[in-house]
């Protein structure tokens, strides 16, 4: 195993990927891509991307051929239920992309009254583990039926009472006349990290490279805010500010009453924010994006 260059296992092509990448891109890394490759190289950090199917990231990182890797909270749940909890990689981040539901769901044609209707019932999903753990909790008692793509059609074809699916906007149980009735698990993205011993340099690497992830996160969600206002209204716009720290204020020239303020705010900002900031007194309103942070 490579000494200094740290190894991330990404996903190669799917809902994952595109984010993954973007995630990367963002975070500074000069990605060489080698189509049809198994690595990517990145040319300005000591980095290689290993290019694979998400259901293995968790068990290659588990055991060291990934230091690192990216995938979905789902994904990473099952495969360490399935294996009892005993190969679990540490996740080290959550990235806030990615993100979709487990759900039970049953034909529209079905009422619904508590979890206690899926007792005796046979629900076909992927997630045999994670919906399992959930109905043992439950004192549920029921069974499944594993099936890899095409679950939303195992009621119709009468394999199926119900199913256990990711959901994201809801279009495909709708198609498939289905009705979502619990939320089982909710799932991000997350950043693994193999619990094997990493050199000096691989730590190094990784160091900066959660700083880079932190910085683009809090960039995502930061504003940089700028007003004109009369002196008297900046008490009240303070407050309005949402979640800034001290705000600068600067002098006006020529308006011996009036200051511009400048504010880095860490929430969002929103369209009734800024009404109120005007209803306060603020005119000329500017929210601006901030493309990069270092704490
Ligand atoms: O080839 P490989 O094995 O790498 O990819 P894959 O086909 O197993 O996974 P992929 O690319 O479909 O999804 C990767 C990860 O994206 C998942 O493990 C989730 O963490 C996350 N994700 C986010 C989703 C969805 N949204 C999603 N909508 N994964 C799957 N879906 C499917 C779902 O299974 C269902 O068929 O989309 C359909 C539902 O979507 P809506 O919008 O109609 O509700
Ligand atoms: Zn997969």
């Amino acid at each position: 195993m490579e000494k200094t260059r740290l190894r991330i296992a990404v996903q190669k092509k799917g809902r994952l990927a595109d984010d993954t990448f973007a995630l990367l891109k963002a975070t500074g890394l000069t990605i060489k891509e080698n189509k049809g490759g198994l690595f990517y190289r990145i040319k300005n950090l000591p980095i290689d991307l290993l290019l694979v199917r998400d259901d293995d990231i968790p068990g290659f990182v588990f055991d060291g051929v990934a230091d690192l890797g990216i995938v979905g909270a789902n994904v990473y749940e099952e495969y360490a239920l399935k294996n009892d909890n005993q190969r679990r990689a540490q996740c080290i981040q959550k990235l806030g992309f990615s993100h979709c539901n487990l759900c039970l769901a049953l034909p529209n044609t079905e009422g619904y009254a508590d979890l206690n209707d899926f007792n005796d019932k046979t629900i076909a999903t992927s997630y045999p583990n994670i919906l399992q753990t959930y109905f043992k909790k439950g004192g549920i008692s029921a069974s499944t039926l594993e099936m890899h793509g095409s679950v939303e059609v195992a009621p119709k074809l009468g394999i199926a009472d119900a199913i256990c699916d990711i959901v994201s906007s809801g279009a495909t149980l709708e198609a498939n006349g289905l009705q979502n009735v619990k939320t089982i698990f909710s799932s991000q993205a997350l950043l693994l990290k193999t619990t094997k011993d990493l050199s000096t340099e691989k730590k190094d690497t990784i160091t900066k490279l959660l700083s880079r992830f932190e910085g683009v996160r809090q960039s995502k969600e930061t504003k940089y805010i700028m007003m004109n206002a009369p002196r008297s209204a900046l008490p009240a716009l303070t407050k309005l500010l949402p979640g800034a720290e001290a705000p600068t204020v600067m002098h006006l020239e020529g308006q011996k009453d009036s200051i511009a303020i400048h504010a880095v705010c860490r929430e969002s900002v929103f369209w009734e924010t800024m009404e109120s900031l005007k209803t306060a007194g603020a005119s000329s309103i500017l929210v601006l994006p901030i493309e990069k942070m270092l704490a």
